[in-house]
């Protein structure tokens, strides 16, 4: 099913998707735009941008992985995980292949064979689940990035492969203060920040040492309607699913829940987030621009407490209750990281430019626009019976 807000980013993509299918000529024959303007003078083939997709079953995986191939064709993207989506749209539409992203050889024979030119790495475990488990968020986080690093450089008979892998604003610890940008600080308080800011660091030392055309956005909370993968911004979109399942049911007539919903995070813990549509729109958007010249840029949408959060949502639905039950992990994550980020850089290099900068229109835009999708229809519903 296409979403209707994935309609927007579709229109809105097409062309700097179209300018990423040019900037793929250069891995037709070299990385030299000399040489890649005679290959294409010469008639060499044009090569479409082919991706291989780690981690592709969580938040961002799912709806990237559409994104791109419905724009590239369904063989562009291989989708590549360690367990299988819940979406069956994802297995039905394009290639999956299970891929452990800790096994180097793995992570370059598939990149080999389905002849990638792009490779999205997304797996990582996020800051609370990494904080249950640290030496696999490390394991996952630091190997799969060399790997993944590893098999962009070595590749094949050609230049190497393009990689476009998140950061987020856990790089950042309470030394960066409660604004921060791309000359803070970087002294993280959770091992997840840790394996950003190797991300970050060895991203930048491939380009520099092997030609690696890395790319990282630092991603505050990114908000949907579908659940989140165990990170500290997870109770945004937990506290929407729970306001459109109201709403869904006030529409069918039944009676709406009495359960107030229950926020993992104090009400007035700012952070800072941005919309999933703007994520995908933006993303692709820098994906596709000429090599900018920072490899990892600080990014926002806006910020909010939970409490305004909820206060928009009321909005639409007056009944709607919510109690705070502070998670002590969680808060502590929270507390450590920016209230906002300074984006001013990447508006700079590149234009990024969200579209969705107050509570109200996130929660316009998820409670009537956004639809989720199966996977996140199945989690909705999980989500809100307790
Ligand atoms: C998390 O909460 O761990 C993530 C993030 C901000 O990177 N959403």
């Amino acid at each position: 099913m296409m979403m209707m807000f994935r309609n927007h980013v579709q229109a809105t993509s097409s062309t700097v998707l179209a300018m990423m299918m040019t900037r793929s000529l250069r891995y037709s024959s070299s990385s030299s735009s000399a040489s890649a303007a005679s290959a294409a003078a010469s008639g060499a083939v044009e090569r479409m941008p082919k991706f291989l997709v780690t981690g592709s079953t969580g938040q961002l995986g799912v709806q990237l992985v559409s994104l791109l191939r419905s724009t590239f064709g369904a063989a562009s993207t291989l989708a590549t995980d360690v367990r299988l989506p819940t979406d069956q749209n994802m297995l039905n539409e394009g290639p999956y292949a299970f891929l452990d992203v800790t096994n180097g050889d793995a992570v370059r024979r598939l990149a080999d064979q389905h002849e990638a030119t792009h490779i999205v790495h997304l797996a990582s475990l996020l800051s609370a689940v990494g904080e249950a488990n640290p030496e696999l968020a490390l394991r996952i986080g630091n190997e799969g990035t060399k790997n993944v690093l590893e098999a962009a450089r070595d590749c094949e008979g050609g230049s190497p492969r393009t990689v476009y892998a998140p950061s987020s604003i856990a790089v950042f610890g309470p030394s960066a203060g409660k604004v921060a940008g791309d000359k803070s600080h970087l002294m993280p308080s959770t091992v997840y920040g840790i394996t950003k800011v190797h991300l970050e660091l060895l991203g930048a030392y491939y380009r520099k040492k092997y030609g690696v055309d890395f790319r990282s956005l630092r991603y505050p909370g990114v908000v949907s309607a579908t659940p989140g993968g165990g990170g500290t911004t997870d109770w945004s979109m937990d506290m929407l699913m729970y306001a459109r399942q109201m709403l869904s049911d006030k529409a069918a007539g039944k009676t709406t829940t009495a359960i107030p919903f229950e926020c993992f995070l104090k009400k007035d813990t700012f952070l800072p987030y941005v919309s999933m549509d703007d994520t995908l729109n933006e993303t692709v958007k820098f994906m596709s621009a000429s090599q900018p010249p920072q490899c990892t840029y600080s990014v926002t949408g806006l910020s909010f407490t939970p409490e305004q959060l909820h206060e928009s949502i009321r909005r639409h639905i007056p009944e709607f209750e919510v109690t705070y039950n502070p998670c002590a992990v969680r808060q502590k994550i929270a507390d450590s990281w920016p209230d906002s980020c300074e984006d001013s850089a990447a508006r700079r290099d590149w234009s990024w430019n969200p579209a969705v900068s107050t509570a109200d229109a996130l929660v316009d835009q998820i409670l009537f626009h956004e639809d989720a999708d199966d996977a996140g229809e199945q989690n909705l519903q999980k989500a809100t019976i307790k």
